[in-house]
């Protein structure tokens, strides 16, 4: 008999699961296919200035709200931007806050742990990337009335949201950086945000310029970042 397509738990809804298991032997090569193609995803800082058709942020942005999070709240917003106008703006106060950060506010050690990756207080991606995708957090919902609801593990959900939207983008075979000028909140100044929005991360996303160089850096093995208890 199959099973039934829907059942009630505590009055609500729950539809049937669509399974989409694997053989044993197709579970090793599609995860293994997985890695081998998301272990060439590198942090890019350097970018064309080709354009990226809209319809694909929407689907990267959709594939990226597609993640859990806590009680099924949702707690994100993905503001995409192209106009260059607001991209020059978004660089100039990016760039304000980090030529701050470089002479004053990070430690010696930091810019010393940062030297392998040659980064500094410029930031030409903001204005030469097609899209900035700058992802905000809700700490609360907004009620009709303006009341505050409650929002639940808001960091961990956004947080994954925004480790799928890489992966998309990668899947999309373009690339994208985790930015994060800090402080951030001019973001939600300059994109208009509620009150209840806190900016989180802000991705460039388009293609790499032709060529590009990365660091020469490794990933630390598997018995360095996993431990197994059988
Ligand atoms: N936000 C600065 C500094 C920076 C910090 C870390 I931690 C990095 O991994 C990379 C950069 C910047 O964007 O340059």
């Amino acid at each position: 008999m199959s099973p039934k397509p829907h059942i009630s738990v505590n009055g609500h809804t729950h539809v049937l699961y669509q399974e989409n298991a694997l053989s044993q032997e197709e579970l090793i090569k599609q995860s293994q296919a997985f890695y081998t193609y998301l272990k060439q995803r590198r942090s890019i800082r350097e970018y064309a200035d080709t354009p990226v058709p809209k319809e694909v942020i929407e689907t990267l942005i959709k594939t990226a709200a597609t993640a859990p999070s806590g009680a099924h709240k949702q707690p994100w917003t993905f503001c995409a931007v192209s106009n260059p106008e607001l991209k020059t703006k978004i660089r100039a106060a990016a760039e304000a806050e980090e030529k701050e950060s470089y002479e004053s506010r990070m430690s010696e050690r930091w810019k010393k742990d940062l030297e392998p990756l040659g980064t500094d207080m410029h930031k030409p991606f903001l204005e030469v990337a097609p899209w900035l995708i700058v992802v905000f957090k809700k700490v609360h919902d907004l009620g009709a009335n303006g009341e505050k609801l409650n929002n639940y593990y808001v960091n961990e959900s956004v947080g994954i949201a925004c480790g799928m939207l890489i992966t998309a983008i990668h899947n999309a075979g373009l690339v994208t950086l985790t930015h994060t000028p800090s402080p951030m909140n001019f973001l939600a100044r300059l994109l208009n945000r509620p009150s209840n929005e806190r900016a989180f991360l802000l991705l460039p996303v388009g293609y790499p310029k032709s060529p590009t160089y990365v660091p020469d850096i490794e990933r630390k093995p598997l018995d360095e970042v996993a431990e197994f208890y059988e």
